[in-house]
Order: structure tokens, then C-alpha cells, then sequence
């Protein structure tokens, strides 16, 4: 079957002509291209002589039902929409590599790793977890990050978040977690925001929640790319070697490009400015051949080192400090083609944490174990059949072979009598069909911990579960004053949207358990008074700050990876533009021209066509911005409010402004900045950079 049509693109046809009443055979594709298109086919070959009217009885009269074409376009039309992810439903996707970088046969037995440069295909889905499938890319929420790797011994899908640990302990909680964050039941709002009732309701009677609350509330959740991410398995993960030894381990991926955020008022607004924003950044990203990569790293630890830690290595609420731990880097995924078809490939895309080769297997993170039951099953709800496997993007790159037949949309063709095992037709002198593979097969790692309190049935949470606190104080404590700020003002914002009381209150008696500056903050941003500290079950402890979970301390003033917008208006300085736009682009950034009008206008030294409309392309979409504008054409600009909010916005938002002399004397003034050393000249502007100037915040608002 031929799903191209290139003929169609072509049509040039007389809508007005369609909808007037008089008879009108309409022939779109006029010109004879039989030899040089596919012909147009219904879905079961037959050549579609007119695909633009109807069948009717008259040319006035009522359609036909013995119209199959129409029958069956419309037919499936009317099915094409499957049930969206009930979480992680808006997520974008891309093809990649994933090479080994450092062999670890003495951890693992998984092929894939036993040498380095061994390498095999991925596929990446990231994705906002609480918005439906058209929501906005930019909200304050958790990414997923999900990848597959097709390795030669099956695929293997390590289906991760951005951040490392997770709101709940035990997989029973998943679904109370996920209806009170997604829209209230009764009104079905908010969409895609963590900034309502029921949210802070569940969250303030569960103290487990607290930690990973502080990362929701952090700049984490409001990342700047998907390129400028990482990634975390959260659980804790087992290798096997050769000789059947496992080890603990936890994965990371670190993006190449390092890691940044936005500002919350940068991030709502660019939920307006381009509601697709990462998903348009990783696209253009991977088409203009800046492939994004991420280094995979571990944390590999043995059961006598867990047992001496102050918080439980199968509590996915916590994480291990770099720092105790540091993450060994053993791979390098790059993603370097985009999708042929959203639907068939980032919507379709089935993850499945059950999904592990021999040498890597699981733990009894009840969270995880959850997780393993929970995805085979919901991938039938959504794909509607058990063969979801068979999907292309779904289906393994080695050889599958085995005795299941059937189902709904079974579109393999499998040969043979023996569709059962043992069987002995092999023997008979017929294909008796796959057989098992003991030596070569998974086979579960043997697990005997004796922590493991005899092994009992029941429904218990582990003691060494109970210290909600140390954690989310080790995140706070170890972020930078900036970042503290962020924290604290994103936690007034979604409590002010919060409308019960005691709620509130209840989310402040907790807060004082991990810090009574941070609790402090809050009620003084809420005008409220502190309420009683809630009880702990355990009393935290302070832990070893750590550098590695605050992003400002990692940041680069890197171009590479990063967008530059330079606004120009009629008679600016083309010689200057292309210095800027050629230096960035020599180091790994692009440049985008923006300018009043976007059609052909003269410049000093040229013409120039813009990239964008002022109006239409708001600095928010830039790392840093630059403007080059001749004094008369600032002057106009400035009366212009749209124009200055561009600057105001930049300046807000921390970012590099370079700034020329009709733009000083003009706009600057108008959008109440006092340039400083993020605000250079165009000819310094390159020295400065894209990192942003966080020393300019407490200028610009209140961070109490
Ligand atoms: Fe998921 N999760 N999850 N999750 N999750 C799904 O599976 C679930 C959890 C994660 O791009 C669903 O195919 C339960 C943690 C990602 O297609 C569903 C529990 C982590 C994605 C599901 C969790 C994740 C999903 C919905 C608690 C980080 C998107 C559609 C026990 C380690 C994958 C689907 C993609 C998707 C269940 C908790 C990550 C319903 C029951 C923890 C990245 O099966």
C-alpha cells in the first residue's frame, strides 16, 4: 500500500467554483501524471476516479449509501483519534544511537555493554506528565523520558523522568496521585497545572511527597529545552554479571549541552508565544543537524552499602548524593532523526519498564513493581490490541519467535501446525517452532535480602521508609539563593491558587519540617501566619549538601545549543549582524532575525529578510537577545509597548541584551533598565554570552 500522494499537493482547484449549486465535475489533478505519481487507491486498491464530490442521486438531491469512497474516507476519519496516555499524554519523540563508551562486563552481563563502541538504535519520547495530548509545552510539571534501545537481546526501555525521584512510595498510590493533579473531577480544570486544590490537598497528606515537591517547585520543572534536561531511572535498577553477581545501580543521562531553565514568567508566557515550544526546538534542533546527546552514567552500589545509608535505596523518594556516589559515565545517546509520522511513531510508541535484557533486572521498589504490571496493561487500552508489539516503533529489531497467535490486528502471518510447546513435530520432520534458551534466556536475578523481614504477606510500608524530611531539606539547602527564591515564589504562587485554608496550612506545617526559612517564606508571601509544625514519623537528619542538584551551579554561558535573537529594523548595520550571527553560529548556536516587517527590507551594506515578526517572535524564545537599529528607527520602536515588552521581558528574564546607542537612548530607558554587565555593547556581545545574570534578579523583583 502507498500512502504518498505528492499528486495531491499539487491540486489547484476552484473551491469557489466547488461550493456554487450548479453541476461542476470537478477534476483536480488535471495534468496527466500517471506515470510519475501513485494513484489514488481506497484501502483496498481500487483507483478513486473523484475524491472531491460525492456520490448523489441528482445533482441536487441526497448522497448516496452505496458511495464506498466517501463511506470509507469519512469511516476512517471518524476513528482516527486513539485514547490519549492517561499521564504523559503530550510528549514529543525522536530516532537516535546509543553508543557504549566504556565496556562493564564486570557489572553486567547485557551484551550491549560488554565492549565499548558497541552501539544500537533508541527511541526518545519526553513528555509533561498532567496536560492531555494538546496541551502546552511549557507548564510547571515533570518530564518523561522515556527511551527504548533496541539492543540485539531485545529492547530495552529505561522509562525515566527529569527528576530523580518520585511523589509517592508505594505503586497503590499512583492513581489518587495522578486524578488529583490532572482537571477537577466535577469542573474539569485547570489543564496541565499543578496550581489547584485537589493537588495541594492529596500532596499535604502525603509527607512522602515532600521532597520530590521541592524539584516540582524548582527550576527543574520548568526546564528550558528538552535538550537541556536530564534523565533518571529513579529507581534503583539491578545488574547481573556472567558469573550471576548483581549489583545496585541507578541511572542517570546528563545532556551534553548542560543544563538550564527558564523563569516562571518566562515559561507562561511562552505558553502563549508558541504553545510548542520544545517540541519545535527538538524538531528544528535534530533538522538544522545540532544533534542532541546525552552521556548514560550509573551509581553502582552493593546491598552492604545500602543497608548503611539513613534512607532506604528502594524508596524511590530518595535519591543517592553524587557526591557519596558519583555517577560513572558508560554510554552516549544522540538523537539525530526526526520522526516520518508523529501519530504512527511518538503517539503509538508503547514503553514498557518490563522490558529488560540479561544482565539488567529489578528491585523491589514497590513503586517500580507497580510500574511493571501497570504498562503491558495499558498499552492495550490504548493501542487496542495485545499484538501492539507488531507496530513498527514497538517491535524489536532482533528475531521474535514464540507461540502466540491471534488477537485483534494480528498482521504477522506466523506459518507452521505447532502453535503449542512441548511439542514433538520437530521430531516428526515438521518446524516444531521455537524452542527455550537456558543458557542464553533472562532469568531472574535470585534475590535473598535478609532486610527483607522473612518475607510475610502484607500491606506494610518498610521502617526504613518513614524519614520524609532529610531529603527535600538536602534539595532546598543545596540550591543557590536564586534558586531558593524560585522555590519559595513558586510555592506562594500555587498556594495562592489553592482556595482552602487548611489546606495551606497544611502544606506550611509540613514545609517547617524541611526548613523553617523556606516555611517562613511561604507564609510571608501568603500573608498568613505559620501554622504548628506537623509531626514528623522520623525526625530528618541534614545530609552533606550537594552541588549536582542545583542547575545554576552547573550552568554554561555556552551558544552551543542555544538561540540568539537579533532585531533589526530598516537601515541597520548588515555588517554587524552577520559578525554577531557568524560567531555565534561557529560556536553551536543559531540565530533568528527578527525585525518589524518580516518581508525584504534595506539595510546599511545589503537587504535582509527576517526570520520573524516582532510582534510574533517575543524575546521569550530566545536565550539572549541583540538589537541593531538605526536612532530613528529606536525612537519609533520605543512608542511602540509590544516592542519595549520585548526588552522588558529580556531584561526580566536575565538575559544578555546587547544593546546598540539609539537602543540605550530610546527603549532601554522606557523599559526601566539600568544596563549592567548583561546588557553589552553588539561588538561585546559575543564575550558575554547566553549565561544568564542571576545578580540582576533581586533588581527586578521582590525575592522574599
Ligand atoms: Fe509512568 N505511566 N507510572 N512513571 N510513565 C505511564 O504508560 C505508572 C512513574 C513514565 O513516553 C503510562 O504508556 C504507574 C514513575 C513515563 O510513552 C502508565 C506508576 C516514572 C511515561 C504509567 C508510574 C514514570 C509514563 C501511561 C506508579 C519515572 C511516558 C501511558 C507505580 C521513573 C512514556 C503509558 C511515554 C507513562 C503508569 C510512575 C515515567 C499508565 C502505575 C516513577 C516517562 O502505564
Amino acid at each position: 500500500m502507498h500512502h504518498h500522494n505528492p499528486g495531491l499537493g499539487e491540486t489547484d482547484f476552484d473551491t469557489e467554483l466547488g461550493n456554487a449549486g450548479e453541476v461542476h465535475q470537478q477534476v483536480p489533478d488535471s495534468g496527466d501524471h500517471s506515470d510519475t505519481v501513485a494513484h489514488l487507491t481506497d484501502n483496498h486498491g481500487h483507483r478513486i476516479a473523484d475524491n472531491q464530490n460525492s456520490l448523489k442521486a441528482g445533482a441536487r438531491g441526497p448522497t448516496l449509501l452505496e458511495d464506498f469512497v466517501l463511506r470509507e474516507k469519512i469511516f476512517h476519519f471518524d476513528h482516527e483519534r486513539i485514547p490519549e496516555r492517561i499521564v504523559h499524554a503530550r510528549g514529543s519523540g525522536a530516532h537516535g544511537v546509543f553508543e557504549v563508551t566504556k565496556a562493564i562486563p564486570e557489572l553486567t552481563k547485557a551484551k550491549l555493554f560488554s565492549k565499548a563502541g558497541n552501539s544500537c538504535p533508541v527511541f526518545t519520547r519526553f513528555s509533561t506528565v498532567a496536560g492531555g495530548a494538546g496541551s502546552v509545552d511549557t507548564p510547571r510539571d515533570v518530564r518523561g523520558f522515556a527511551v527504548k534501545l533496541y539492543t540485539e537481546d531485545g529492547n530495552w526501555d529505561l522509562v525515566g523522568n527529569n527528576i530523580p525521584v518520585f511523589f509517592i512510595q508505594d505503586a497503590i498510590k499512583f492513581p489518587d496521585l495522578v486524578h488529583s493533579v490532572k482537571m477537577e473531577a466535577d469542573r474539569g480544570y485547570p489543564q496541565a497545572a499543578s496550581a489547584h486544590d485537589t493537588f495541594w490537598d492529596f500532596i499535604s497528606l502525603m509527607p512522602e511527597s515532600m521532597h520530590m515537591i521541592m524539584w516540582a517547585m524548582s527550576d527543574r520543572a520548568i526546564p528550558r529545552t528538552l535538550r537541556n534536561m536530564e534523565g533518571f531511572g529513579v529507581h534503583t535498577f539491578r545488574l547481573v554479571n556472567a558469573e550471576g553477581k548483581g549489583s545496585f545501580v541507578k541511572f542517570h543521562w546528563k545532556p551534553v549541552l548542560g543544563l538550564a531553565s527558564t523563569t516562571w514568567d518566562e515559561a507562561v508566557k511562552l505558553a502563549g508565544a508558541d504553545p510548542d515550544f520544545h517540541r519545535r526546538d527538538l524538531h528544528e534542533a535534530i533538522d538544522g543537524g545540532h544533534y542532541p546527546a546525552w552521556d548514560l552514567g550509573i551509581q553502582v552500589f552493593d546491598e552492604a552499602w545500602a543497608a548503611k545509608q539513613p534512607y532506604d535505596v528502594l524508596d524511590a523518594t530518595k535519591l543517592i548524593p553524587e557526591e557519596e556516589i558519583p555517577v560513572d559515565i558508560i554510554g552516549r545517546m544522540t538523537l539525530n532523526r526526526n520522526v516520518d509520522n508523529f501519530f504512527a511513531e511518538t503517539e503509538q510508541v508503547a514503553f514498557l519498564p518490563t522490558n529488560v535484557v540479561p544482565g539488567i533486572d529489578f528491585s523491589n521498589d514497590p513503586l517500580l513493581q507497580g510500574r511493571l504490571f501497570s504498562y503491558l496493561d495499558t498499552q492495550k487500552s490504548r493501542l487496542g490490541t495485545t499484538n501492539f508489539h507488531q507496530i513498527p516503533i514497538n517491535a524489536p529489531k532482533c528475531p521474535f519467535h514464540n507461540f502466540q497467535r491471534d488477537g485483534m490486528m494480528q498482521t504477522l502471518v506466523p506459518t507452521g501446525r505447532a502453535n503449542y510447546e512441548p511439542n514433538s513435530l520437530a521430531e516428526a520432520g515438521e518446524d516444531g517452532g521455537p524452542r527455550e534458551c537456558p543458557e542464553t534466556g533472562f532469568t531472574s536475578f535470585a534475590a535473598n535480602d535478609e532486610r527483607n523481614d522473612g518475607g510475610e504477606k502484607l500491606r506494610i510500608r518498610a521502617e526504613t521508609f518513614a524519614d520524609h524530611y532529610s531529603q527535600a531539606r538536602l534539595f532546598y539547602r543545596s540550591q543557590t539563593d536564586n534558586e531558593q527564591a524560585h522555590i519559595c515564589s513558586a510555592i506562594v504562587f500555587e498556594l495562592s491558587k489553592v482556595t482552602l485554608e487548611h489546606v495551606r496550612n497544611r502544606v506550611m506545617s509540613r514545609l517547617r519540617n524541611i526548613d523553617e526559612d523556606l516555611a517562613k517564606r511561604v507564609a510571608a508571601g501568603l500573608a498568613m501566619d505559620l501554622p504548628e509544625k506537623a509531626k514528623a514519623a522520623k525526625e530528618p537528619i541534614d545530609m552533606a549538601l550537594s552541588d549536582a542538584l542545583s542547575i545554576q551551579k552547573q550552568e554554561k554561558p555556552v551558544f552551543e545549543g542555544r538561540c540568539v535573537g537579533i532585531l533589526y529594523a530598516e537601515g541597520s548595520d548588515k555588517a554587524m549582524i552577520d559578525e554577531i550571527k557568524a560567531g555565534v553560529e561557529k560556536d553551536g548556536g543559531t540565530v533568528k532575525l527578527v525585525a518589524p516587517k518580516v518581508g525584504e527590507i534595506k539595510v546599511k551594506g545589503g537587504t535582509l529578510k527576517a526570520d520573524g515578526q516582532l510582534a510574533g517572535t517575543p524575546s521569550v524564545v530566545f536565550d539572549a537577545v541583540v538589537a541593531i537599529l538605526m536612532p530613528d528607527q529606536a525612537q519609533e520602536l520605543a512608542k511602540d509597548v509590544g516592542a519595549v515588552a520585548w526588552f522588558a521581558d529580556a531584561w526580566y528574564h536575565c538575559k544578555t541584551i546587547g544593546a546598540c546607542g539609539g537602543t540605550r537612548e530610546h527603549i532601554l530607558p522606557k523599559a526601566n533598565i539600568e544596563p549592567d554587565a548583561g546588557v553589552p555593547k553588539p561588538e561585546d556581545f559575543l564575550k558575554v554570552g547566553t549565561k544568564r545574570h542571576w545578580d540582576r534578579e533581586p533588581k527586578v523583583r521582590d525575592l522574599a
